[in-house]
């Protein structure tokens, strides 16, 4: 006997698929849990539904900042980046906090605007968890009403990390078991994955649930798009200005840059190309930060079967030796972080030629 139409109706059974219950089904199909009643499994799909209660109240924020005595502008603050402080940056951080008190999930949670992890005792004993996180990336959009987002990535505690000083968190890439972002835009969008491909919810404010957009999101091997601050042409090696100059020489690329990095990523993971944050004069390490911006992003870019470079090694690879180190990033479709690294050893081999000649 099977339910009549009107209850098989497809739309349906996707709003029934929240968040929490793909990832439960995510760890299952991926053998990285027993059943959904695993302990992992069960606590990976808190943490998650965690973050998107994060997500629903930094939106709901944004979305009337203007008329919220406060809410916007600086706080006066200077952050351990040296960038002035916004007062969204402090309330999402505070957000992401908040959501993980009494969760008994995380223990520690390090943020682009904390200069060391921040620690919830009583979560302590138990919660093996550290959240990594941006809470708003993009902030000077918030001002003028352009998408942010939030970045995330989740890594298991290793050891016991007696002296505070969370150094088992200066490992590479390939120890996040879950990342993802939060795109504030005209809808508000995760993403995320954890290890078995990339998803995106997209959430109704009618139900207050993300609910279920695109399963496998696969980045085109090729795109039109370069996202880069051109601004910075003089500050890049010769190399960075060798590929600007191709794309400047060649039909089919469209330069598109918001300053918001996590909106220029997704319309690379939806449309294809390149984003590309190198090192210039005055930041030589580049300006995003690898542990909460660049190895979770290019930990989604290789699972949507695209890839992340800093220029010289894959982003996935860099042991940090601090936790806000910075790496240059080249983050979207094989074929133009490909593109872009062919430029760069080049102007390698001619060095190299030089050097012995
Ligand atoms: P620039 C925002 O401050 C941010 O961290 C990213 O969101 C963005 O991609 C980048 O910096 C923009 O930096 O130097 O181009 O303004």
């Amino acid at each position: 006997m099977t339910a009549p139409n009107s209850l098989s109706d497809h739309s349906l059974d996707r709003d029934c698929t929240t968040l929490s219950r793909h990832v439960l089904q995510q760890l299952v199909s991926t053998h990285k849990a027993d059943s959904p009643l695993a302990p992992a499994a069960q606590d990976i799909s808190a943490i998650m539904n965690r973050i998107a209660l994060a997500g629903k109240l930094i939106a709901r924020r944004l979305s009337r900042a203007g008329l919220v005595d406060n809410a916007l502008g600086f706080t006066g603050e200077v952050n351990v980046q040296g960038e002035s402080v916004k007062r969204m940056d402090v309330y999402a951080n505070d957000v992401f906090i908040s959501v993980f008190k009494q969760s008994g999930l995380v223990c520690r949670l390090a943020s682009e605007e904390m200069e060391h992890p921040y620690y919830i005792p009583e979560n302590c004993p138990i919660g093996r968890y550290t959240l990594l996180y941006d809470p708003i990336d993009g902030s000077s959009n918030v001002d003028i009403n352009l998408n942010v987002g939030s970045i995330f990535s989740i890594r298991q505690q290793e050891g016991e990390d007696l002296d505070g000083k969370a150094t088992d968190l200066l490992q590479d890439g390939h120890k996040q078991i879950a990342a993802g972002y939060i795109l504030y835009g005209p809808s508000t969008i995760l993403v995320y994955s954890v290890g078995a491909g990339v998803h995106s919810f997209i959430l109704d404010p009618s139900l207050g649930e993300f609910i279920l957009a695109q399963e496998n999101m696969q980045v085109p091997q090729h795109g039109p798009v370069y996202s880069v601050n051109e601004g910075n042409f003089w500050q890049w090696e010769e190399s960075i200005r060798d590929y600007i100059r191709y794309v400047h020489r060649h039909e089919g690329y469209t330069a598109r840059y918001s300053g918001a990095l996590v909106g220029d990523i997704h319309r690379i993971l939806m449309q294809g190309g390149v984003f590309l944050y190198p090192g210039t004069r005055h930041k030589p390490e580049g300006k995003l930060r690898l542990l909460y911006e660049t190895a979770p992003l290019a930990f989604l870019m290789e699972q949507a079967g695209g890839k992340g470079s800093t220029g010289s090694e894959a982003l996935m690879d860099v042991i940090p030796g601090e936790l806000h180190q910075r790496t240059p990033a080249i983050l979207g479709s094989a074929e133009d972080v490909e593109l872009v690294q062919s430029f760069i050893q080049e102007r390698l081999r001619e060095a190299e030629f030089a050097n012995v000649h």
